[in-house]
């Protein structure tokens, strides 16, 4: 397995399960406009940003909205959000990513975050975790969402590593499609059918191990 210089991170689902808040905030909104929101549908919605999962909501509730509304339903979402990731403290953590974080820094491999949400810097502040990445792309930065590479290739152009170089974990297959258009190698966490194109497939980040860590930087 060839050697990578750089690690990138999705953020919700795999530093930590804000997957639940984001979902418990949607299903309110879905309410509004008559759609009971499935934990199945959900799935659609990981790695997609704000404005697209309200576009998802709306074809699966096969309805349509004003642009006052839909903004309006924007702030509220978030809102409800907010409030929800208000308890997130370190323990909330996913398993295994801080070893990983301390393994990484060790070995001088760069660490970079690409994550589609606009809370990003909030939520790593809130566990704790700012200083270990030497790059923070959210969605502020980025103009195409996932599955478009912007998010990662603006990582790699930041801490000055080739693409090729640079992994890229992942629970969405929005974020694979991302990795793998940007020509990273790609690591999803979750079942191997919910993605096409992986590199490799763990149920979750401490599934990796520091074994396949240590093949892989
Ligand atoms: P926000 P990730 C994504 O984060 C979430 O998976 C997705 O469900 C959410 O809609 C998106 O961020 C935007 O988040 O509303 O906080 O800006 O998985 O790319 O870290
Ligand atoms: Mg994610």
């Amino acid at each position: 397995m060839e050697k990578h210089q750089c690690a990138l991170f999705d953020l919700d689902g795999v530093v930590v399960n804000t997957a639940q808040y984001h979902y418990l905030a949607w299903k309110n909104i879905a309410h509004l406009v008559g759609y009971d929101l499935t934990f199945q549908d959900n799935e659609q919605l990981k790695g997609v940003s704000r404005p697209d999962s309200l576009r998802v909501i709306l074809k699966m509730a096969q309805t349509s909205i004003s642009q006052d509304e839909f903004d309006r339903f924007l702030i509220q979402k978030n809102e409800d959000y907010l409030v929800l990731v208000q308890a997130l403290k370190t323990t909330d953590i996913l398993p295994g990513i801080s070893e990983g974080l301390v393994f990484l820094k060790d070995k001088g491999i760069k660490i970079g975050l690409g994550s589609a949400s606009k809370n990003a810097l909030l939520i790593l502040e809130k566990l704790n975790l700012t200083s270990y990445f030497d790059v923070i792309i959210d969605g502020n930065q980025v103009k195409k969402g996932k599955p478009h590479p912007e998010v990662f290739l603006k990582g790699s152009t930041a801490l000055n590593v080739k693409p090729k170089a640079c992994v890229v974990f992942e629970d969405a297959s929005a974020g694979i499609e991302a990795a793998k258009a940007a020509g990273m190698t790609a690591i999803a966490l979750g079942e191997p059918n919910e993605f096409k194109g992986a590199d490799f497939c763990f149920p979750h980040f401490n599934a990796i191990g520091i074994s396949t860590l240590e093949k892989l930087f």
